[in-house]
C-alpha cells in the first residue's frame, strides 16, 4: 500500500456555511472535489497524524463512498485511529457524543441535514472539534483560506474496507474501528432521563408515533423507544434510513412532515408525536391537536428539564440563537439564571457550554440541546419531553397552555422565501441594511418601529465577534421582525422571515398564529420590499 500524493487546483466556493459546506451531491461527486475539501480540513487543522478522528454520516446517497475517500486519506495523512459508524451511519449528535466519550481528536460528519438526498439533490461535509461541536468561525475561515491554495492531497493506493462488519481493520498505518452507531448514544440517553417512568408510561397506554423520515433516527429511535422502553412496534415510522429519503425532504416541520401532523391532528392520533432530520439533530414536538413551536420548546424544556434525573441539579443558563422568539428569556429570568443571545448555528453555542454559562441551547429552526453533546439532538429532546410528560402527567396542549399562562405567548413563525435569484436577495438585504438607522420613529400599518440594527456577536467567552448575523427590527408593543439569508441552501438564496410578537399571561392566548403576527407581516414586507424584490407574494414555507 502506498502513499500517493495527487495534485489538485482549488475549487471555487468551498467555503463552509452555517453548518459545514453544502453543494449539491454532483458539486461534490466531481473529480477531486471531495478530496480537496478535505485535504483543506486537515491543512486547517495543522494536519491529522498521530490524531483519532470519528467518521461518520446520515446515510444520504454518496455517504458510503464519501467514507472510504475519507478513510484513506486520512491514512494517508497520517491519523492514527478512525472510529466509523457502522455502514457509514453516524447522527450528528451520536458522533458528538463518540468525539467526547472516546477522546478523539475531532471528527467529520457527512451530512446535509434537512436538504433531500439523492444524485440531484445535496450532499455536505463538516468538521467538528474535540469538544465534538462544529468548529468555530476560526478553524472554518482557516478551512477555507486553505481551500482557495490547494495543490495537492494525499490518498492511499487501496480499495474499500468493509464498514459493515463490527470490529478493527488496519489501513495502511491507521487503524479502522468500526461501532455499532446507537449503543453509546443510548447508554447517554439512559444515563440522562428516567427510562423506568418512561417504561410505565408506555405500559399505562401512552401512545406516540416518531417520524424518522427516512433518515438517519430510525435504527436510533427503534432501539430507544420500541426495544428499550416497550413502545408498541410501529411506534417508529419511516424507520430505515435510505439514501435519497424516500424523496421527501427530511425536515421536521409542519410542511415537510405533515402526515405526521395530520396524524397527531385527528381524532384518533396519538397522544405525542415527534420528528427528527436527515442527520437526527432536529426535532419537532406534537401532542394531539397540538403543534410546539421550536421556540417554545426550549421554553417548556428549560422551565421543566429539573424534573429530569440528568437535570435535576436545575440549569445553569440558556442560550439561544437570536432569531429564536424570547420565550426561554422569561424562563431564564423567573428562574434567576443567565440567557444569551447567539448567532443563528450550533458553533455558537461551543463556548457557552464548554465554560458551563449555559445547560440548554436550541434554534427556532427545530434545534435543541444541552450540554450532554455539542451538537441539537433531536432524540434527547424527544426523550426530555416524554420524561416531563411523565412526571406532571398532562397532556402536551396543557403544558402548553400552563406555560402561556405563567409567563405570556410568544406568537412566532418564520417564512421562508427559497431559491430566490441571489442579486435579488442581497440587493434587499444591502438596501434594508443602509436604511435601518431611519427606522426608529416611522409607523407601517399598525406597527410603529423602536429600533433596528444589524446584529453582532460579541463571544462572552474568548470574546470574538461576529458581524452581520441577522438584520432586527423590533416595534413597539415588544414585535419583532429579523431578516437573514439561508447559510445552508444550495440553489439561489433563502430568505428568511421570523416574525414574533408578545402577549402576557392576561391577554389573548388563542389566536391562530398567523393571524396574531399579521400586522407584524405586513409591516416587514412594507419596510424590506420583500414582494417587489423576490417577486413573491407569500412564502414557500412556514414553520
Ligand atoms: C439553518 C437553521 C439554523 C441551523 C442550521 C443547521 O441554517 O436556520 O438554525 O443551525 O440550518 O441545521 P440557515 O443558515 O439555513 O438558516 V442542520 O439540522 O441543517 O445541521
Ligand atoms: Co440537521
Amino acid at each position: 500500500m502506498t502513499i500517493l500524493t495527487q495534485s489538485c487546483t482549488p475549487f471555487d466556493g468551498q467555503k463552509p456555511g452555517t453548518s459545514g459546506l453544502r453543494k449539491k451531491t454532483r458539486v461534490f461527486m466531481q473529480p477531486g472535489y471531495l478530496e480537496c475539501f478535505v485535504q483543506s480540513i486537515f491543512n486547517g487543522i495543522d494536519g491529522v497524524e498521530g490524531k483519532a478522528l470519528v467518521i461518520g454520516g446520515d446515510g444520504r446517497f454518496f455517504n458510503a463512498e464519501a467514507i472510504q475517500t475519507i478513510l484513506r486519506m486520512a491514512a494517508a495523512n497520517g491519523a492514527a485511529l478512525a472510529i466509523v459508524g457502522q455502514g457509514g451511519l453516524l447522527s450528528t449528535p451520536a458522533a458528538s457524543h463518540l468525539i467526547r466519550l472516546r477522546g478523539a481528536d475531532g471528527g467529520l460528519i457527512l451530512s446535509a441535514s434537512h436538504n433531500p438526498g439523492g444524485v440531484d439533490e445535496d450532499f455536505g461535509l463538516k468538521y467538528n472539534i474535540a469538544n465534538g461541536g462544529p468548529a468555530p468561525e476560526t478553524i472554518t475561515d482557516a478551512i477555507f483560506a486553505q481551500t482557495q491554495t490547494i495543490h495537492s492531497y494525499r490518498t492511499l493506493d487501496t480499495g474499500d474496507i468493509d464498514l459493515d462488519r463490527i470490529g478493527v481493520t488496519p489501513l495502511g498505518d491507521m487503524v479502522v474501528e468500526v461501532v455499532d452507531p446507537v449503543t453509546d448514544y443510548a447508554a447517554l440517553m439512559e444515563d440522562l432521563f428516567d427510562f423506568n417512568a418512561l417504561r410505565a408510561l408506555f405500559a399505562s397506554g401512552f401512545t406516540m408515533t416518531f417520524d424518522a423520515m427516512h433518515a438517519v433516527t430510525g435504527p436510533y429511535a427503534r432501539m430507544i423507544l420500541e426495544d428499550s422502553l416497550g413502545a408498541p412496534a410501529g411506534t417508529v415510522m419511516n424507520g430505515v434510513p435510505l439514501v435519497d429519503f424516500g424523496k421527501g425532504h427530511p425536515d421536521p416541520n409542519p410542511i415537510w412532515a405533515k402526515p405526521l401532523v395530520d396524524l397527531v391532528m385527528s381524532d384518533d392520533g396519538p397522544d405525542f408525536a415527534a420528528a427528527s432530520d436527515g442527520d437526527g439533530d432536529r426535532n419537532m414536538i406534537l401532542g394531539r391537536g397540538v403543534y410546539v413551536t421550536p421556540s417554545d420548546s426550549l421554553a417548556v424544556l428549560a422551565a421543566n428539564a429539573h424534573l429530569a434525573p440528568g437535570y435535576a441539579r436545575g440549569i445553569a443558563g440558556v442560550a439561544r440563537s437570536m432569531p429564536t422568539s424570547g420565550a426561554c428569556d422569561r424562563v431564564a429570568e423567573a428562574y434567576g439564571v443567565e440567557c444569551f443571545e447567539t448567532p443563528t448555528g450550533w458553533k455558537f453555542f461551543g463556548n457557552l457550554l464548554d465554560a458551563g454559562r449555559v445547560t440548554l441551547c436550541g434554534e427556532e429552526s427545530a434545534g435543541t440541546g444541552s450540554d450532554h453533546v455539542r451538537e441539537k439532538d433531536g432524540l434527547w429532546a424527544v426523550l426530555l419531553w416524554l420524561n416531563i410528560l411523565a412526571v406532571r402527567k398532562l397532556s402536551v396542549k396543557d403544558i402548553l397552555q400552563d406555560h402561556w399562562q405563567t409567563y405570556g405567548r410568544n406568537y412566532y413563525s418564520r417564512h421562508d422565501y427559497e431559491a430566490v435569484d441571489s442579486a435579488a436577495a442581497h440587493a434587499l438585504m444591502a438596501e434594508l441594511t443602509a436604511k435601518l438607522g431611519d427606522l426608529a420613529g416611522q409607523s407601517f400599518g399598525a406597527c410603529a418601529v423602536t429600533s433596528a440594527d444589524s446584529f453582532t456577536y460579541h463571544d462572552p467567552v474568548d470574546g470574538s465577534v461576529s458581524h452581520n448575523q441577522g438584520l432586527r427590527i423590533n416595534f413597539d408593543g415588544g414585535g419583532r421582525a429579523v431578516l437573514r439569508l439561508s447559510g445552508t441552501g444550495t440553489e439561489g438564496a433563502t430568505l428568511r422571515v421570523y416574525l414574533e410578537r408578545y402577549e402576557a399571561p392576561g391577554g389573548d392566548l388563542n389566536i391562530e398564529t398567523q393571524a396574531a403576527l399579521h400586522d407584524i407581516a405586513v409591516a416587514t414586507a412594507q419596510i424590506s420590499g420583500l414582494t417587489e424584490r423576490t417577486g413573491r407574494s407569500s412564502p414557500d414555507v412556514m414553520t
